[in-house]
């Protein structure tokens, strides 16, 4: 089939190139004149392992083109984003699907495919499906006509993981929710030409609540973490002890704690169920504020190292919102490091591998982005925020003699033996 991609971000553009290499002709469509123009050079705007070799091949095999205009095709996979409304109440904001919907409807047919992959709300298929109803009356939509309906209409969550996205997208599992049966088996039929994983059908909302499920689970599980190292810092314990031995029960296996929770769907997406249903969502509205509190805990006790020890430099150890990537935004680790920054200047200097340079808030606070031998160096302070691998591999003995601050405990083999001075402080 020929198949039209809408938006090429983090799931759109590595989903296009996937759907290109199994030979089904793609052309994603951006609203960004830039980026559709990268693109087409054969070059890709966002950092993901694998994904430019990918992009290249299917670019120069003609599999892949870009455009800012929406063209008929035979299955439109629709994948923007979906943030909040800026009302402060965790509004979900579903108009850039809504945008994308309208779009499709103006070059739709008989016998085509919508399939929606970016995370919403539960209803939103529907919502979807209501909406281009009203813009093509000439069409039977699935659900809404006792005949067969013209189109088909789906909900597809991704569940990639940034840093394997190309790898997942294959290989992971997918649930596939029609709105009809028939809407799922076409959606199915489709998914099987580049998933390797098992593909299982269900109807759509059943699909979008599975998808905010997932990583509301996380997070939950995330919460009790960061919740159990508070309690065990107030109580002078490790909670990596504590982790490493409780994990050794056949039926338990705690999440790590960290300095919160970042990136664009952990930190988002549980609000989306308690926004749908918020008499009944104790548990998951929790969950999100303990986690927002950990980054404010973790502020609050690297401000009193900081201020305890005024002639010490201070080093903060990343910026990003997890291990070993380089996506800064919505970055609990960056957040971190810039309050820390503001309130010391100069004094607090950043080591972030996957920055060249030092994100806007940075600029005019007198820090500086230095490399990590010159923080072990010359910082008395450590404050480790990001588990990137080329942290974990520092030896003890580097760290002699620095009160360390380790947020992500990458540094369990480090006891007070070898660092005396070393800080004990639990997370
Ligand atoms: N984190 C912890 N402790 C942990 C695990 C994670 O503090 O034990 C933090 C990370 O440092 C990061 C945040 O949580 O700040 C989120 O990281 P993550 O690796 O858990 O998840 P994401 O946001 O990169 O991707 C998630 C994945 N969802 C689940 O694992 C249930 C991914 O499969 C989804 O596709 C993705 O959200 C998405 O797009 O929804």
């Amino acid at each position: 089939p020929e198949v039209c991609v809408v938006g090429l971000g983090y799931i759109g553009l590595p989903t296009a190139a996937v759907i290109a290499r199994a030979n089904c002709p793609v052309t994603g469509i951006d609203v960004s004149p830039k980026v559709v123009e990268t693109i087409n050079k054969g070059e890709i705007h966002i950092e993901e392992v694998d994904l430019d070799g990918l992009v290249r091949g299917v670019v120069d095999r003609g599999l892949l083109r870009a455009s800012t205009q929406i063209v008929p095709a035979d299955v439109f996979v629709i994948a923007v984003p979906t943030p909040f409304e800026k009302d402060g109440h965790h509004t979900p904001d579903t108009s850039y699907v809504m945008a994308a919907a309208t779009e499709i409807a103006g070059v739709l047919k008989a016998g085509d495919c919508i399939i929606l992959e970016s995370t919403c709300p539960v209803g939103t298929t529907h919502k979807l499906r209501d909406h281009i109803a009203a813009l093509r009356p000439d069409l039977a939509m699935p659900g809404l006509t006792e005949n067969t309906p013209d189109v088909s209409i789906s909900y597809c969550p991704e569940r990639v993981l940034p840093g394997r996205i190309v790898e997942e997208l294959t290989n992971n599992d997918r649930s596939i929710g029609g709105i009809t049966p028939r809407c799922a088996r076409k959606a199915l039929a489709f998914y099987k030409q580049f998933v390797r994983g098992t593909c299982v059908t269900t109807d759509a909302k059943s699909a979008e609540m599975t998808k905010l499920a997932e990583n509301a689970f996380r997070d939950v599980n995330i919460a009790f973490a960061n919740e159990l190292s508070i309690i065990a810092d107030q109580t002078g314990l490790d909670v990596w002890e504590i982790i490493r031995l409780a994990n050794r029960h056949p039926r338990v296996n705690i999440l790590s704690p960290g300095p919160g929770v970042g990136g664009h769907c952990i930190a988002v997406d549980p609000w989306f169920i308690v926004h749908g249903a918020p008499d009944h969502t104790p548990l998951i509205r929790t969950g999100r504020e303990v986690n927002d509190a950990k980054m404010h805990h973790v502020i609050a006790r690297a401000e009193a190292l900081i201020e305890d020890n005024p002639d010490l430099r201070v080093a903060c150890l990343g910026l990003a919102f997890k291990a070993n990537i380089d996506d800064f935004r919505e970055s609990p680790a960056r957040f971190v490091a810039s309050r820390l920054v503001r309130k010391f200047g100069s004094r607090v200097s950043i080591v972030e591998p996957y920055a060249s340079e030092l994100p806007i808030e940075f600029s005019d606070t007198g820090a500086e982005l230095i490399d990590l031998d010159e923080a072990l160096e010359e910082c008395g302070i450590i404050i480790l925020l990001v588990d990137h691998d080329l942290f974990k591999v520092v030896p003890a003995e580097e760290l002699r003699g620095a009160l360390v601050y380790d947020t992500r405990g990458v540094w369990p083999g480090v006891s007070d033996e070898r660092v005396p001075e070393r800080l004990r402080l639990a997370g």
